[in-house]
């Protein structure tokens, strides 16, 4: 059985505590690994680490550092097959999405920002004849990363490669859940020759090993991604801190189905936008409000398609649904259907476990679920599920719709299917997402602000939102 090591200093080391945590394989839900239960102790070796590398690494050329990450994204590349296995095994998605999306994605953060920093640039501003004043953005230091287990090593290293392109040196935290190619990338960086300590990676719990990190006061900016709770939990420790706090959080995302959209484009990117990943991605569309004058002929092509996704081993390229992430979570996102039948709703296809033969009998398996007949304030329609559940409403103006997508505490993602682009753009301006797709979904350019408001979290991710949130700026003024 493989025992995880911590990536600290360099090194591949043991939790100091001697003490491992079980890490289990969704689609069969056996045991097949271990990792670190680290403790505080170890997150104490690994800050004192990445301070001492600190000095080094942010003097490092922007040339230098640029090729460093650039070699680690060609390693990535070069590991397409071992990562994606590793990534589909841990987390229960398909095979073919891990290799198409999850793994790329990866190796792409760390090229994004690995060319962005040669880019950057900062202002300056004369006053008068007076004085002219020119901003410095350095690095801050030492930087957090914790990151959740529904797209592992995509979002571990969209903080990662921003921060150590930025010149910090990083203590990296990935879930528990789904740890296997976080290790994997300490493999990497060892054969890259990345220097001691830049980049630290340490196992555990959220409690022992997240926690400690937000505590730490030699880590001066956290950046998360996980639920919200947990970024109130951090937030609440990082505030009187005063540290550098970035948040992305849950969400509870509008698909917004005008009549006048192009029916069969919709119907397909709909199905990806809720069921992709079985709906464990924080921008999928849970709940799809569709113009009375479309819903019959919506429900009944989307339901049917949804029947048709195979729901099965991760390893089979026709498997649509791939497993739970976890035992618990599974009972989580099944608990949320018996609620929407409490709550009156009628559920037209799914809802159920389902019992996948072979190797994955004793798996996580849920069917893609489907649910209509709710009000849009019920707790099925507010609060976050994060499985492959989604539910139908009609709508009949463009206010009334406005007024449900917007009524949850939450405001990260949208998408509006419609064939007038003036519409578009009145709804686009008045939703309350930090992220509107428009007649399509998870269309990514790096360079954009990623991230929501209200209960989606606090500040934006991606190109220079993210080199921003990882360094202090500084203004020198000259008096001429
Ligand atoms: O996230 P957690 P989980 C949502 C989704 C899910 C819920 C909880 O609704 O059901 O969040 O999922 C670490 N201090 N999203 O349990 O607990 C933890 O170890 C510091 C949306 O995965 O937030 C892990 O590394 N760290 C989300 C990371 O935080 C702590 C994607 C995320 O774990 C900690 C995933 C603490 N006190 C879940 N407690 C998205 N926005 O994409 C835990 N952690």
């Amino acid at each position: 059985m493989e025992h995880l090591q911590n990536y600290i200093n360099g090194e591949l080391t043991d939790p100091l505590s001697g003490m491992w945590l079980p890490n289990f394989e969704p689609a069969t839900g056996a045991l097949y690994s271990r990792i670190p239960a680290s403790t505080a102790a170890d997150i104490d070796t690994a800050a004192e680490a990445a301070a001492r590398a600190f000095p080094g690494w942010s003097a490092t050329p922007a040339e230098e550092r640029s090729r460093m990450l650039l070699r680690i994204a060609e390693l990535i590349e070069a590991r397409l097959d071992d990562l994606a296995a590793a990534e589909s095994k841990d987390n229960g998605k398909p095979l073919w999405l891990a290799r198409s999306v999850d793994i790329p994605r990866a190796a792409r953060n760390f090229r994004f920002f690995a060319t962005a920093i040669l880019h950057t640039s900062s202002e300056a501003h004369a006053t008068d004849d007076t004085a002219i004043n020119y901003t410095l953005r350095q690095p801050i230091g030492v930087a957090g990363c914790i990151s959740p287990w529904n797209l592992p090593l995509y979002l571990f290293t969209w903080k990662i490669a921003p921060a150590l392109a930025a010149g910090n040196t990083v203590v990296a935290k990935p879930s528990e859940i789904t740890p296997m190619t976080a290790y994997r990338l300490s493999e990497i960086c060892i054969e890259a020759g990345l220097p001691p300590g830049v980049l630290n990676i340490v196992h555990g719990t959220g409690a022992d090993v997240g926690a400690a990190i937000t505590a730490h006061p030699g880590i001066p900016a956290i950046s998360f991604t996980g639920g919200t709770q947990t970024g109130a939990t951090i937030a609440r420790t990082a505030a009187p801190m005063f540290k550098k706090l970035s948040l992305e959080l849950g969400g509870k995302n509008p698909t917004i189905i005008f009549a006048d959209c192009d029916f069969d484009e919709m119907l397909e990117t709909v199905l990806r936008s809720a069921f992709s990943n079985q709906g464990e991605i924080c921008l999928c569309g849970s709940r799809i409000f569709i113009e009375r004058a479309l819903y019959d002929r919506f429900r009944d092509a989307f339901t049917e398609r949804v029947r048709a996704l195979r729901v099965g081993d991760p390893l089979d390229d026709a498997t649509g649904q791939g497993a739970i992430v976890s035992e618990q979570h599974m009972e989580k996102v099944l608990g949320y259907v018996d609620l929407a039948r409490e709550e009156g709703g009628n559920v037209l296809c799914g809802g159920e476990r389902v019992q996948v033969e072979d190797r994955c009998s004793e798996g996580w398996f849920i069917a893609p679920t489907v649910i209509e007949g709710l009000p849009f304030s019920c707790r099925t329609n507010q609060e976050e599920i994060f499985g492959p559940v989604v539910t139908l409403m009609p709508f009949d103006t463009e206010d009334e719709v406005l007024t449900m997508a917007n009524s949850t505490p939450y405001g990260l993602a949208a998408s509006v299917w419609t064939g007038d682009v003036t519409r578009a753009h009145r709804v686009a301006a008045q939703l309350q997402s930090g992220i509107i797709w428009i007649n399509c979904w998870m269309l990514r350019d790096l360079r954009t602000p990623f991230g929501g408001m209200k209960q989606s979290g606090v500040g934006r991710e991606g190109g220079w939102e993210a080199l921003r949130f990882f360094t202090e700026a500084k203004n020198v003024c000259i008096k001429l």
